[in-house]
């Protein structure tokens, strides 16, 4: 058995889970009229109700204990502090100083196994109006009038120092980016052939395109009419050849983002990209126009050949699926404009503040990363659906696979030692009413408990007709039967009603009935603007550390994707013929064989 699963707090929550295995949230509703006072809490307009998951007070507690046991407000403390706390890849986990509106300095700070020190060394939270932009503000004087745009940037694709202030960089890239996206918006920077530009794609996969597509999407309400957001991320040639269907190469900008440079997928796609826009515009002087590149690695775009004066740096402290709040979000502040962008970097703030003050018990991250330890763990749930409610959330489900999925995906805790417990859960889901329609039943009726989060604003981007009102009440319709569910005495009474009886009666009723006590969170917000994404992107994220702090996992690393990355490599030689197949087990040796007789 490891550390965790012998711990007195994992031991306590199993017995207590045997004692609240057969009680029914029906009865917990029916016991305790102030049961939705108890377990909801906000946080600005956000509202977070977890009333109708299979707890109680004793519940909370345990779970708290569990994260007392794993020193979270200490490891809290070392993330937000600099510390190194991915130490598999020697780095610190700083997207948090993307958004700090203190004004205070974030240095990058010593390697640290953050499960196993001690001692808190938080600095004391800042209050923030919840309603309050980010008080970061892009650092435009240190832009302006720079000899050289990349001056300070010496530790670009680098690690940076120990004790370094990391904020006068941050400032100064956020000013790049509003210099940049203000003359691309307001028409100064214009094609090669002068026009302005009307369409923006994105190059980049994974990190590099999740949060930024999302966003978009997301924020569409608050986006220029003039200004149309594409992005490609997948090598398939398709993804590229259909987009750029769609787009007049004198009007067009192409941002490749990647974070390391070296990633096949999006260096062929740019190169493609690059290739269609000197096709069409008949120069090569028209890439320094059309092409924007962000990167930590500022050689690799400079060899590229993007202008210097297009680049813009984030740095190796911020993760991939953490750095949308980086220069990584350029296409969203494009697309919604720099104050907009600035916007969503307050809200994510705002959730910091409340993550790194609020007690664990009240504490919105915590609780929904212990609600997630509680069922994988305990119940042995496999899966989490996120469901939102709001069209503009339509890549959400998509863009939390990847964070919690790639964040927590891990077999081994931090001393390397193959854990004894489940780690990070499947995540999936789709916008709300179409779900309903498509896989709802196997949440209500299937053999799996699967823990579904609804989000959902109070008020709609788009109001008219019954639309908003017919939504949320299916919303709310639905995590009322996942709790309720349908007794065989109350199914009955139904079909009876319908006129059935006898042996017919008996045949359907099991079909009818429906188990409920299937536990959800519901999310409500007033209505999805910048501010709110930040912090409900925040919180998912804070989410996944709580619960790879309770693990014991490095939440930051992800050796899998590198695997992928390498994987490829050996092949592709072997398909374009320019090496012997070898090496390979006799599945993928047929694979490659059947394709030689059909040239791809
Ligand atoms: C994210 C992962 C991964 C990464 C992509 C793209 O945390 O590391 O999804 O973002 O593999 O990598 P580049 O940005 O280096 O191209």
């Amino acid at each position: 058995m490891s550390k965790l699963t012998r711990s007195p707090a994992w031991q306590a929550l199993k017995a207590h889970h045997t004692a609240i295995e057969p009680v029914h949230m029906r009865q917990m509703f029916q016991d305790d009229p102030a049961r939705f006072d108890r377990f909801s809490l906000r946080l600005g307009n956000l509202l977070f109700d977890y009333s109708k998951n299979r707890i109680n007070g004793e519940t909370i507690k345990l779970l708290v204990a569990l994260a007392g046991q794993a020193e979270l407000p200490a490891c809290i403390g070392r993330m937000f502090g600099g510390e190194r706390i991915n130490f598999t890849e020697r780095r610190a986990v700083l997207h948090t100083a993307l958004r700090n509106c203190s004004g205070h300095p974030v240095y990058v700070g010593g390697m640290t196994r953050c499960a196993q020190a001690t001692g808190a060394g938080m600095p004391p939270p800042r209050l923030l109006p919840q309603t309050a932009g980010c008080a970061i503000t892009s650092d435009l004087a240190s832009v302006v009038g720079s000899p050289s745009r990349m001056a300070s940037s010496s530790t670009s694709n680098v690690s940076e120092a120990d004790g370094k202030d990391v904020m006068p960089d941050v400032r100064r890239v956020l000013g790049l980016m509003r210099r940049f996206s203000d003359a691309v918006r307001n028409g100064q920077h214009v094609g090669y052939t002068g026009k302005p530009i009307s369409d923006i794609v994105n190059i980049g996969i994974g990190g590099s395109d999740l949060g930024p597509l999302m966003a978009c999407e997301a924020l569409r309400p608050y986006a220029s009419p003039k200004l149309r957001a594409h992005f490609v991320s997948n090598v398939d040639g398709t993804h590229l050849a259909e987009t750029l269907k769609k787009l007049d190469a004198e009007t067009t900008l192409f941002i490749v983002s990647s974070k390391t440079f070296t990633t096949q997928e999006t260096l062929t796609n740019a190169c493609s990209a690059r290739a269609w826009l000197v096709g069409k515009l008949g120069d090569e002087q028209a890439v320094a126009k059309h092409f924007a590149a962000v990167s930590t690695n500022l050689k690799a775009t400079g060899e590229f050949g993007i202008n210097p004066d297009n680049v813009f740096e984030f740095w190796d402290w911020v993760g991939g699926r953490y750095s949308l709040w980086s220069a990584i979000g350029l296409p969203i502040a494009l697309y919604i404009g720099m104050d907009r962008f600035e916007e969503l970097l307050g809200g994510a703030y705002a959730m910091d503040e409340h993550f790194r003050s609020a007690p664990p018990e009240r504490n919105m991250p915590v609780l929904l990363g212990l609600l997630g330890v509680w069922y994988g763990n305990f119940f042995g749930a496999g899966s989490n659906a996120v469901l939102p409610y709001d069209q503009y959330l339509h890549r959400f489900p998509a863009y939390l696979q990847q964070l919690e999925m790639e964040s927590n995906g891990k077999r081994v805790d931090r001393d390397g030692n193959a854990v004894d417990y489940d780690t990070g859960m499947v995540v999936w889901g789709e916008p709300g009413t179409n779900g309903q329609h498509a896989f709802y039943q196997l949440i209500h009726q299937g053999t799996r408990m699967i823990p579904a989060d609804f989000l959902a604003p109070l008020h709609s981007q788009n109001p008219g007709g019954e639309h908003h009102s017919i939504l949320l009440a299916n919303c709310f319709a639905q995590t009322e039967a996942l709790m309720l569910g349908k007794t065989a005495g109350e199914a009955r009474a139904e079909l009876i009603a319908q006129g059935l009886h006898g042996e017919a009666l008996e045949a359907l009723l099991p079909h009818k009935v429906f188990p409920g006590n299937r536990p959800t969170n519901t999310l409500l917000f007033d209505k999805l603007d910048p501010h709110t994404l930040g912090m409900l992107i925040a919180l998912y994220e804070h989410k996944v550390f709580v619960q790879g702090v309770v693990w014991n996992i490095n939440s930051f690393d992800q050796w899998g994707v590198e695997l992928g990355k390498q994987l490829a490599g050996k092949i592709l030689p072997e398909l374009c013929g320019a090496a012997a197949v070898s090496g390979h087990d006799a599945s993928t040796n047929g694979l490659i064989g059947h394709l030689s007789g059909h040239a791809p």
